[in-house]
């Protein structure tokens, strides 16, 4: 029983460590540079690239933000990830606005039409619990197209799968 409890604790104690969020902050790049493949635990991050931030792309962590440098600017997890959210700065009021998408096997799950900025930096907190695999930041149809940029995107690893293989092994250990 205390071997038991003992590997218990083991467990909550690996699931936890697990569940730290995940801070992806841009900032060990100079200059525009194309985000690689797997920074930060992302799969792929399309169309976008870190940069140095400004007045009109503000960072919330010094030095660098991401910008979208193309359409469909999709960043792909590569697996199950619950997102906490990323600060977002639009430099164009009002005349830009912005669709956010939250994706999972290629559905949007979450989204929210008009996803602009009044000029000024915020912090935006996911209201969405569920987990998802991409998110995508784009243009509205039929608008003129702008460039955002985001920073700190935090999110954590969906660890269910993890805490659920953790605790059948300890009850695989007593059987
Ligand atoms: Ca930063």
């Amino acid at each position: 029983m205390k071997a038991l409890l003992t590997l218990a604790i083991l467990a909550f104690t690996v699931s936890v460590a697990l569940a730290d969020p995940i801070v992806v902050d841009f900032d060990e790049f100079s200059g525009l540079t194309p985000l690689p493949a797997g920074y930060g635990g992302v799969a792929s991050w399309n169309n976008w690239a870190s940069t140095t931030g400004n007045s009109d792309y503000i960072p919330l962590s010094d030095p660098n933000v991401a910008i979208n440098v193309g359409v469909a600017s999709a960043i792909e997890f590569g697996q199950e990830v619950i997102l906490h959210g990323f600060s977002f700065t639009g430099p164009n009021p009002g005349i830009f606005p912005v669709h956010l998408k939250l994706m999972l096997v290629g559905q949007v799950v979450f989204e929210i039409e008009e996803f602009h900025t009044n000029g000024t930096a915020f912090i935006w907190e996911s209201p969405y619990e569920g987990v998802i695999d991409a998110m995508i930041l784009d243009q509205i149809p039929g608008t003129p197209y702008g460039f955002f940029c985001i920073d700190d995107l935090t999110y954590d690893l969906n660890t269910v799968a993890t805490e659920s293989t953790t605790l059948s092994q300890v009850k695989a250990l007593f059987r």
